[in-house]
C-alpha cells in the first residue's frame, strides 16, 4: 500500500475531512509501524546509555526523516490541504529533560542508532517530567507538564520486576520509545514506570505533592525538589528504582544472549551518564553475588562493565548522599558501598580518595571512577580541568582511565529539522553527502568570495527571523523587529552562566540610549531558561531580565533601538524556532564552569556568531573558525582557577572603583525597576553581585561589553558579517554526535 493510501486507511477518512490531531495520531501510528520493521543490530555486544533525562523533544518530523518520508508525507499533506508544521504542532513534547545532559543523551541515541550500533538509553519515565514555566508578575511559578498522551511514543511491554526497597517492594512496567537512525537501523529508549504511581496526588496549578507516598509519587517529577530532606530521599529512590530495574535488564538481556555473567562485559557495556545512574555499579554487585558470583569476581566484573562521564565540577552538583538516606532508601547497597569504600582504604593512604567521608557522605562520582574502567569529560578544556585540578587525584592513580569525548549534536535535529531553508541551500551548493558525513560541510567554504552564496545566507537568515518574529506574536504577544539583530542566550538558568551579565548589559544600553548613544542597528536580546524551583538567585535573575522586559519594551524613546524578550518555557520546541534565527549566540559563562555547551554548536551550525568565553567547546569551536569568525572575551580559565585558590577576588572593589559599573549595577535598585518589580528580590540579586558574584560577573564585565559593542559594529559590514557566518557553518561539522559516538565506540565502548 503507497502511503497515502496508508494514512487514509489509518485516519478512515479522506484526509482533507481530517483533523490535525486525527492525521498526527495516524502518522505516530504508522511510524511506530516502520520502525518496528526497520533491521535491528543484533550483535553480540551492546551499548546501555543509563541515564536520568532524555530530553527528545517532539519526535513525529524527526521520525519522518530518519524513516525517509518527510518529503513524501509533506506532499501527500500538501496535496490535501493540510500543512505539515501545523500536524507538528499538536504534538506535545516529552519533558523528560533539564538541559544539556538531557539533551546530549538524545542526540546520542539518535547518532548511536544511525552509525547503526546497538544501543538502547534505559531511563524513568515520568509523568509530569520537569516542571512547566509560568511567568506572572515578573516572577517565575511552576505547574506540572502534562505530557503523554493516550496516543504516545510509548509502547507498552510485558517486562516488570519487583524492587525492593527495604521497607517495602514495588512493580515496575517497562515502556519503550522507538529510537530511529537516519537511514537506518531501530534501537530503542526503555523507560521504566511503577505500576503505583498516581497522578491525583498533584494539585492542577502546582509541582507540590506528598515526598512521602514513593509508591505514588516516584516517577511523578524529573527533579523533585530536593530542598527539605524528603524530596533528597525521594531522590535516592528515583534513582535506585532505575538503576535496579537497568541491572536486571541488562543481565536478563545478556543472559538471553549466551553470557554466563562472568562474561558479562563481553555482552555489555554500560554508559554512566554524570553521577544520577552510579548506584548501578553496587546494585550490579549485588544482583552477581545473589548469583552466587564471589565479591571479588563481581567487583571485576562490573568494573570492566561500566564507564563514567563527568559533566560538571561544580560541587554542588557532584553529588554526596549522606549514608542515613541510603540506610533508609537503599538498605541493601549500603553493605556493598561500605566494602567498595574498605577495598580503597586499605589500598589509598588518601582520605580524597575515600568513597565515604569523614562526615558519612558518599561521594558518589567517587564509586565511578574507582570502580569503572573509563572516566571521560566532555570537551577537552574541561577534561585537562579533570585532569589537573578537580580530579588530579584520581587521574595520578588511573591515569588510563581519563580521556576526553568532545560532546557533538546530531545534524538531522538541529540543521535538517529546524532549518530546511538552509538545509535545501547547502545541498544545492555541495550536495547531500554532509547528512551522513558532517564533515563535508567543509566544502562550503570555497563559496567565501561568492556574493549569490552569501547573499542567499542573508536572506536564508533573514526569512527565519521573519518565521521567529510571528511566533512570538502569536505565542508570547510581543513584537520584534526582524531587522534588528538577534542576540540570544537560551540555557538552564545558573549564575555560572551569567545571564546576570547579560542583563546588565542591558541596562548598560538603556542607560546610553537615554543619554542618546543610539546603537545604529536595533538590538532584541531573547532569553530563554527555567530556574530550578529551590535556586532562589535564579529566580531572582528571571524577575531582573522580566522588570527590563517591562521596563524597556514600553519606554517609547528606547523600545525603537532596544527590546528584550524572556520566552517562557523555554524548551526543546522553542529552540528548534530560535536557532535558526540568530545572528549573536551568547555562550557568556565564567571560563572553566561550562563543562562543555552544546547550545553554542547548534548555534554556530544555523550560522549564528559566538560571543563567548574562551571555555568548554567553545575553545574548540574557536579553534576551527579562528580569529576572525568569534569574538572572545574575560578571564582565562587558568586565572580564574587561580582566583579561586587564592580566594582574591572582590566584586566590591570592582564596583566601588569603576564609575560606570557602579552606575549599571545600582540600576537594579533604583527607582524605575523598584516601582516595577519586588524590592526583595531585586535587592537581594544586588547585594549578591556587589559582595559576593561567586561567578565574577564584575570582573570580566567591561570586556564584555567591549566585545559586544565590537561584534554590533561588525554586524554592520553585512557582506563581512555573512562570511563569518559561512565560515561557522563550514566549520560545525566537526560537533556532530556521530563523530562524538564513533569516538565512544572506538575507544571505550568497542563494539
Ligand atoms: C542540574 C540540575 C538543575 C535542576 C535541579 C537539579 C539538577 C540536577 C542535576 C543537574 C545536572 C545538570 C548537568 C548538566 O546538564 N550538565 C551539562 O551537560 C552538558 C552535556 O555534557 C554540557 O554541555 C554542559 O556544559 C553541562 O552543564
Amino acid at each position: 500500500m503507497n502511503l497515502s493510501n496508508l494514512l487514509e486507511s489509518k485516519c478512515k477518512k479522506k484526509l482533507n475531512l481530517c483533523t490535525n490531531q486525527e492525521i498526527y495520531t495516524s502518522l505516530l501510528n504508522i511510524v511506530n509501524e516502520l520502525a518496528k520493521q526497520k533491521a535491528k543490530n543484533e550483535s553480540k555486544k551492546k551499548i546501555y546509555y543509563i541515564s536520568a533525562e532524555f530530553l527528545i523533544g517532539k519526535l513525529l518530523s524527526n521520525n519522518l526523516i530518519n524513516l525517509g518520508i518527510y518529503d513524501e508525507v509533506k506532499q501527500i499533506l500538501e496535496e490535501n490541504g493540510k500543512n505539515i508544521s501545523e500536524i507538528e504542532e499538536v504534538e506535545l513534547e516529552p519533558s523528560l529533560g533539564n538541559g544539556g545532559l538531557g539533551r546530549l543523551a538524545a542526540c546520542f541515541l539518535d547518532s548511536i542508532a544511525t552509525l547503526g550500533l546497538a544501543g538502547d538509553g534505559i531511563g524513568l519515565n515520568y509523568h509530569f517530567g520537569l516542571f512547566k514555566q509560568k511567568f506572572k508578575n515578573n516572577l517565575q511559578f511552576e505547574e506540572k507538564n502534562e505530557w503523554i498522551e493516550e496516543n504516545s511514543w510509548l509502547n507498552k511491554t510485558d517486562v516488570t520486576y519487583d524492587i525492593d526497597f527495604g521497607e517495602f517492594t514495588l512493580t515496575s512496567r517497562l515502556y519503550d520509545i522507538y529510537v530511529t537512525g537516519y537511514n537506518n537501523i531501530t534501537n530503542k529508549l526503555h523507560l521504566f514506570d511503577v505500576e503505583t504511581v498516581d497522578e491525583s496526588i498533584v494539585p492542577d496549578d502546582s509541582i507540590d505533592f506528598d515526598k512521602e507516598k514513593i509508591a505514588k509519587n516516584l516517577t511523578l517529577f524529573l527533579y523533585p525538589d530536593d530542598s527539605d530532606e524528603q524530596g533528597r530521599i525521594l531522590r535516592i529512590y528515583q534513582q535506585y528504582f532505575m538503576v535496579s530495574n537497568a541491572a536486571r535488564y541488562i543481565i536478563d538481556e545478556c543472559v538471553a544472549k549466551g553470557s554466563n555473567l562472568y562474561d558479562l562485559y563481553d555482552y555489555a557495556v554500560i554508559q554512566i551518564n554524570d553521577t544520577h545512574p552510579t548506584m548501578v555499579i553496587p546494585e550490579l554487585i549485588r544482583l552477581l553475588l545473589e548469583k552466587g558470583i564471589s565479591m571479588d569476581d563481581a567487583i571485576e566484573i562490573v568494573s570492566k562493565t561500566c564507564a563514567y562521564t563527568n559533566h560538571t565540577i561544580l560541587a554542588e552538583a557532584l553529588e554526596k548522599w549522606p549514608m542515613r538516606y541510603l540506610e533508609k532508601a537503599v538498605p541493601n547497597l549500603v553493605e556493598i558501598i561500605k566494602e567498595l569504600d574498605n577495598r580503597i582504604r586499605e589500598k589509598y593512604d588518601d582520605k580524597s580518595l575515600y568513597i565515604i567521608d569523614e562526615n558519612q557522605n558518599v561521594h558518589m562520582a567517587h564509586i565511578d571512577i574507582h570502580y569503572s574502567f573509563s572516566t571521560n569529560g566532555v570537551a577537552s578544556l574541561h577534561t585537562e580541568i579533570l585532569k589537573n585540578n578537580e580530579l588530579n587525584n584520581f587521574y595520578k592513580i588511573y591515569p588510563e582511565k581519563f580521556n576526553n569525548k568532545t560532546n557533538g549534536i546530531t545534524f538531522r535535529r538541529w540543521l535538517m529539522h529546524c532549518n530546511y531553508r538552509l538545509t535545501d541551500f547547502i545541498e544545492e551548493l555541495i550536495g547531500n553527502g554532509f547528512k551522513k558525513d558532517a564533515t563535508k560541510l567543509e566544502g562550503l567554504s570555497k563559496f567565501i568570495d561568492d556574493d549569490n552564496v552569501l547573499e542567499k545566507i542573508l536572506e536564508i537568515k533573514k526569512e527565519n527571523k521573519v518565521e521567529l518574529k510571528q511566533y512570538l506574536k502569536c505565542t508570547q504577544g510581543i513584537d520584534i523587529d526582524e531587522n534588528s539583530i538577534y542576540d540570544i542566550q537560551v540555557k538552564r538558568l545558573h549564575e555560572y552562566k551569567r545571564q546576570q551579565m547579560n542583563a546588565l548589559y542591558i541596562i548598560y544600553k538603556y542607560l546610553q540610549i537615554k543619554k542618546g548613544n543610539i546603537p545604529t542597528t536595533p538590538i532584541t536580546v531573547i532569553f530563554g531558561a527555567k530556574a530550578a524551583p529551590a535556586y532562589t538567585i535564579a529566580k531572582d535573575i528571571i524577575h531582573l531580565i522580566l522588570c527590563l522586559q517591562q521596563l524597556i519594551n514600553n519606554d517609547p524613546e528606547v523600545n525603537k533601538y532596544l527590546k528584550v524578550v524572556m520566552v517562557e518555557n523555554y524548551n526543546v520546541t522553542l529552540a528548534e524556532k530560535l536557532i535558526p534565527a540568530c545572528d549573536i549566540s551568547e555562550q557568556i559563562s565564567l571560563a572553566s564552569k561550562e563543562a562543555s555547551g552544546t547550545g553554542n554548536m547548534k548555534f554556530m551550525l544555523n550560522g549564528a556568531v559566538t560571543l563567548g568565553t574562551e571555555d568548554g567547546a567553545n575553545v574548540e569551536i574557536h579553534q576551527e573558525v579562528g580569529d576572525d569568525n568569534i569574538f572572545i572575551f574575560g578571564e582565562s580559565s587558568e586565572n580564574v582557577i587561580k582566583h579561586y585558590e587564592n580566594a582574591d577576588y572582590e566584586s566590591l572593589d570592582i564596583y566601588a572603583r569603576n564609575h560606570e559599573i557602579k552606575e549599571v549595577v545600582d540600576f537594579i535598585i533604583g527607582e524605575e525597576l523598584m516601582t516595577i518589580g519586588r524590592e526583595e528580590n531585586l535587592i537581594r540579586l544586588f547585594k549578591e553581585i556587589v559582595k559576593k558574584d561567586w561567578f565574577m560577573t564584575l570582573l570580566d564585565f567591561k570586556d564584555y561589553v567591549e566585545t559586544k559593542e565590537r561584534a554590533f559594529k561588525e554586524y554592520e559590514n553585512r557582506h563581512k558579517w555573512s562570511q563569518m557566518m559561512l565560515v561557522n557553518i563550514s566549520k560545525a561539522g566537526y560537533f556532530s554526535s556521530d563523530r562524538t559516538i564513533s569516538e565512544y565506540n572506538n575507544d571505550i565502548w568497542k563494539l
